[in-house]
This record gives structure tokens, sequence and C-alpha cells, in this order.
């Protein structure tokens, strides 16, 4: 019953920490592109391989942008479908299958369907089969208005490599479906090329393959090298676009590429042994805010993909009125420093919990486990609370239990004892 929500909510306005008043609203009323980046990993930001940067293009447009460089992704076994799920929901996916597949028919207020309440056109664009990972169910639970699949694009043998559309391609047709859309839209675009097993046509190879042990690596390599040829493509025709003067972009990598099974490999690039500490570290991905406004800024903060939507709702400035989300405004000042994965181990701004174990973050060294403690202690109580939403669907009590109003004495009561 609607009680049930009461325990989440106390937790949540225990840990609530206040969203950024500089940040608030700065890009109020304008469109907003999400592009998700498949399986692209922080750690090729900035790196080259035979001499040549692996996204030169992304390394100059961070400089321009917001750009995150403690972030990352929090998914499980859901991928994909588990980052759109963190983002849309501000909520934790599952620790088995994809919360996509399981609890589709839960009610949901998603980020999508509050944009909607505010005026907003929402759309995901992505070329490939609408049932892939259930979208074309769960798009509806998150109150998406349209869904621009396989069937939407001008899919042909030239234009397709691997799993699809190459990413040139996808972006090139999906920026024209974009000068269509109703504004302010919210649109969220998923790349494909960059997708194990990593193949391209030769002619999209725009680097040589690298020479580490694990071929998987050395391929990633020139598809991350392809979908960065691919992002210069659009957003310089986006800059040339109408678009621009009034459409932020908020880009960002979905998930890891590279397994841990690749790690001596890894390790053969990146010049160093590839301990439990350096594979957490890994799991970084990129983000970026880019637009006309944003002022240029590399942020320290540690976070996650549970952050996005409060981060970018507090930029839009609104508020909506579902509580129950487990992120923090990444632009806040006063922010919780804290990134949880889905296996209870945890980033902090100064350690880093993985499997009990403590290590510094700085330095990297295994440390004091009892200094962790409380962390993993609060990593398991956020989970299950993230997870108790999810097992009792219980969003559709939301507005009961706010008629109800029990959480108000609560503070109160708790207010007087301290
Ligand atoms: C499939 C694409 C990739 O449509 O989003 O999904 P993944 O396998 O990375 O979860």
């Amino acid at each position: 019953d609607s009680n049930e929500l009461v325990p989440v909510i106390n937790y949540l306005n225990e840990t609530s920490t206040p969203s950024s008043d500089k940040y608030e609203s700065i890009i109020e009323g304008k469109n907003v592109i999400a592009i998700s980046l498949e399986s692209t990993q922080e750690f090729v930001v900035g790196k080259e391989l035979h001499g040549q940067e692996l996204t030169p293009y992304f390394n100059d447009l961070k400089e321009e942008g917001i750009y995150f460089d403690n972030f990352y992704h929090q998914v499980k076994q859901g991928r994909t479908s588990d980052s759109e799920f963190l983002l849309a929901n501000s909520m934790y996916p599952l620790n088995r299958g994809a919360v996509f597949f399981t609890h589709s028919s839960n009610e949901y207020e998603a980020m999508p369907e509050v944009l909607g309440n505010n005026g907003y056109s929402t759309s995901i664009m992505h070329a490939n089969d609408k049932t892939f990972w259930n979208r074309n169910v769960m798009y509806d639970s998150l109150g998406i208005d349209e869904y621009y699949s396989k069937q939407d694009y001008k899919v042909t043998e030239e234009n397709s490599y691997g799993w699809g559309l190459l990413d040139e391609n996808f972006f090139a047709q999906s920026l024209d479906k974009m000068k269509k859309l109703e504004e302010p839209f919210y649109t969220r675009m998923i790349t494909l090329t960059n997708h194990y097993p990593f193949t391209l046509p030769e002619d999209k190879k725009l680097i040589e393959e690298g020479n580490t042990s694990s071929a998987t690596l050395n391929r990633y390599f020139q598809t991350i090298r392809y979908q960065d040829h691919a992002l210069k493509q659009f957003v310089e025709a986006f800059k040339q676009s109408e678009l621009y003067d009034n459409t932020i972009l908020m880009i960002y990598g979905d998930h890891f590429g590279i397994s841990e099974n690749h790690q001596k490999a890894m390790g053969e690039y990146l010049g160093k042994d590839i301990n439990e500490f350096e594979q957490f570290q890994l799991q970084q991905v990129p983000l970026l805010f880019y637009g006309k406004g944003i002022e240029p800024q590399e942020n320290h903060t540690v976070g996650g993909q549970v952050d996005l939507r409060p981060t970018l709702m507090n930029m839009l400035g609104i508020e909506g009125n579902n509580p129950i989300q487990f992120g923090h405004d990444l632009l806040s000042e006063e922010r919780r420093q804290l990134m949880i994965t889905r296996d209870g181990d945890f980033a902090s701004e100064k350690y880093v919990g993985i499997q009990g174990e403590c290590y510094d973050r700085q330095t990297g060294e295994k440390i004091d486990s009892e200094l962790c403690e409380p962390l993993f202690k609060q990593a398991k109580e956020e989970l299950t609370m993230s997870d108790s939403v999810i097992y009792g669907d219980l969003l559709r009590y939301l507005d009961e239990t706010k008629v109800v109003e029990p959480i108000d004495e609560q503070q109160k009561q708790k207010q007087k004892q301290e």
C-alpha cells in the first residue's frame, strides 16, 4: 500500500542535497539532444594509438563544454537499457536481468513524462529493431512520445555494417528528423557502430588496429575512432543548423565496451597493471554538456548515470513532482560525492570501495577497510531502497502518499530531536 513508499521518501529526505543555484534554469526552455555513445569508456579520451588521437574531435569539443572526468556508468546485465533506465528515472537498474524486460509495466514518472507535462515533445532515435531490449513497451511506460527505430531510417546494404546503420548515416538521418520535431524537444540518440565485436568496413577504418594481445581491444580502438569521426560530422552539421542557437547536447557513454576478460591487453595499452582498483576506474565513461551559453569547465566531481536526471532537470529549471530520485545534481557544490555501482561497490571523494576492500581514490592504494564500511553500508541501503520501488511498483502510490503526507510529520519530529 501507499505506506510502503514512506521509508524510501524518508531515506531520500535524509540524504538529499541542494541543487545548484548557479546552474538552475541556465538552459530553460531549450531543446535537449542527448547522445548515448555505445560502449564508450573514458579511458580513450585524450589518448593516442600509433601517435594518433583516438577521439580527436571529442578532445576539442570537451574543452568547449562542461566535461566530467570522474563519471561512471552504473549498468548491470541490462547494459544500454540499464543506462536508459538510470537516466530516465534516477533509480538503479536491477542486479539480475534487465528492468526494461522485467518491470516494463510498472508505473513510472520518468523524465520524458515530466518534460512532456512541461511542454516538451520527447523522442528516441535508434536505428535498431523496435523490440530490442523491449524498448517499444518500456518507452511507453517512460512517457516517450515517439520512438524512431530502424523502420524509420533508410537502411541499405551500403550504409550499414555489423549491428546496422553506420553511425555517420544514423546521425545524418537523425538530424533531418530533429529539424522537424516540435519545439521545445528532448530527444535521445543511441549510437550502434561501436558495439562488440567492433568491426568496420575497410574504408571506415581511420586508424590502424591496436597491437595488444586482445583482438577485441585492438578493433575497439578503430570503432572508437570511427565513432568520433561520425560525431564530428553530426556536431558540425548541428552547429550549422538553426537548432544550434536554442539546443544543448548532453553526450555520455552508456557502459564499458572492454570487459575484465581483457585486463592483460588493457594493461599493455595503458602501461600499468590492471588490478581491481584500475578495473573499477575503467568503468568511467565520458560526460559532456555542450551548447551556446554553456561556459567551459572541467568538473572533477564523482558521480554516475543516476545523477544525470537531477542535473539536467535543474539546468532546465523544471522541478516535476516525483521526489523518488536517487541521484544528486552533478553541478551542485554541495552534492554528495558518491557513486554506487549495482554490485554495492562505490567511489567517493576519498575512497573507492570494492567487494569489501577499501582503496585511496587518488593513489589506488589499499587502505584500512574500516574506512569504507559506512559507505558500503549506505550503498547497500540505497540499492535496497531503489529495488523496493521497482519490485513493489511503488511509484503507483506517489499521489496517494503525497495526500497522506506522513513524511512531513516525521520530519517535524526529527527536527525537534535535532
Ligand atoms: C542495441 C544497442 C546495444 O539496440 O542499444 O545494446 P547493448 O548490447 O550495448 O546493451
